[in-house]
């Protein structure tokens, strides 16, 4: 059995679309960040870093339960141990963890940092985050010249590369209109979209999420850390 924690973040959207596309069994628990359940010594027992999302497998692997912190690392492992969404192939999977590099490297960091930035309470902070929004169009860019070429990041058929991709794309495009003018990136989001797996678990946090102008003041603070 796995359980996974998770809370209205994009991270933890990617664990669990992953783990709703691996067909394994669960249990979701609700970590509720706006609250600061993510700090409490219950969570932090399970996950030191006190951050969203983490996962138990009770069953684990060499005969211990694992747990696993790291949103990519989730989907990497819920891909092996269902056989479902890794491409085939060394060759295939070199190019599959250079893409999640890729995701987690270049387009996360300014994705997360301008938003980060428009949520705080530093004085002034558009300047900065006007230069992270450029620089996560243009890495959001790229993925959509990939997608020109083929149907899901590393091929036919789709990965967790995609699911990694996926929710930040969602959020990202939604609330940049300028974004649209990547087609194939759109295109490619709506197909995800349509996926059941896929909309099941995003509609669990269009469910549970307070809306982004309602982030309460306490998430200021826990963004100083
Ligand atoms: N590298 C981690 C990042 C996890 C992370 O930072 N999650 C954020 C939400 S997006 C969080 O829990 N923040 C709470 C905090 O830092 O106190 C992953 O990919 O899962």
């Amino acid at each position: 059995m796995i359980d996974l924690y998770t809370s209205y973040t994009t991270n933890a959207q990617r664990a669990s679309i992953a783990l709703l596309e691996s067909g394994l069994p669960y249990r979701l628990h609700h970590i509720d960040l706006y609250k600061g359940e993510h700090k409490t010594p219950e969570f932090l027992a399970i996950n030191p870093n006190g951050t969203l999302p983490a996962m138990t497998d009770r069953d684990g692997l060499e005969g211990k339960p694992l747990t696993l912190t790291q949103s990519a690392g989730i989907a990497w492992y819920l891909a092996e141990k269902s056989g479902r969404l890794l491409p085939k192939g060394p060759r295939a999977l070199a190019l599959a963890q250079d893409w999640n590099l890729f995701l987690a490297t270049d387009i996360y960091p300014p994705f997360a940092s301008q938003y980060y930035l428009r949520w705080s309470d530093l004085p002034d902070p558009e300047p900065a985050a006007a230069m992270f929004e450029t620089r996560m169009r243009n890495a959001f860019g790229q993925l959509d010249r990939e997608l020109a070429e083929r149907p899901f990041v590393c091929g036919e058929e789709i990965t967790i590369v995609d699911i990694n991709a996926y929710p930040m794309t969602a959020m990202a495009t939604q609330d940049f209109a300028v974004l649209g003018d990547l087609k194939n990136l759109i295109g490619w989001r709506d197909r995800l979209a349509e996926r059941p797996a896929v909309a099941e678990a995003m509609g669990w946090y269009a469910d549970n999420a307070p809306a982004l102008d309602k982030v309460p003041d306490t998430w200021a603070e826990t963004l100083k850390g």
